[in-house]
């Protein structure tokens, strides 16, 4: 074997650990939780959306923002309130995605979920 592929194997070597050192921690942060049970207390309920107004307007954190993905789009906005509200008290609207009860994220997108309180 040349001094170049040795070289070059060491190198693909690296960039595969590399790929895999930057996926691991996306998927250490990917938390079970309830889509809509934004506080974790196990209720579905207005202090939800009252949870993810006072997120969206930049005075608290939450620290699983796919439970405040309620239309799962992708983004926690103006939006999952609505949509939250809706649910709650509009007959006939659209479900809520999954999932319903602890579970992981069934979409791949840019929120995660570093930590839920009410899934072990
Ligand atoms: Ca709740
Ligand atoms: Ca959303």
């Amino acid at each position: 074997m040349s001094k170049f592929s040795k070289s070059l194997g060491g190198a693909l070597a690296t960039l595969a650990l590399a790929v895999v050192v930057s996926i691991a921690p996306n998927q250490a942060l990917a938390d079970d939780f309830v889509r809509g049970d934004i506080g974790g207390d196990g209720a579905i309920n207005i202090a939800d959306v009252i949870e993810c107004l006072v997120f969206l307007s930049g005075q608290s954190d939450l620290p699983c923002l796919d439970a405040a993905d309620i239309n799962d789009d992708g983004e926690v906005n103006i939006a999952d309130p609505i949509v939250l509200l809706a649910d709650l008290f509009t007959a006939g609207s659209p479900p809520i995605p999954p999932p319903s009860s602890c579970g992981d994220d069934p979409t791949a997108d840019l929120t995660s979920c570093d930590s839920y309180v009410a899934c072990p």
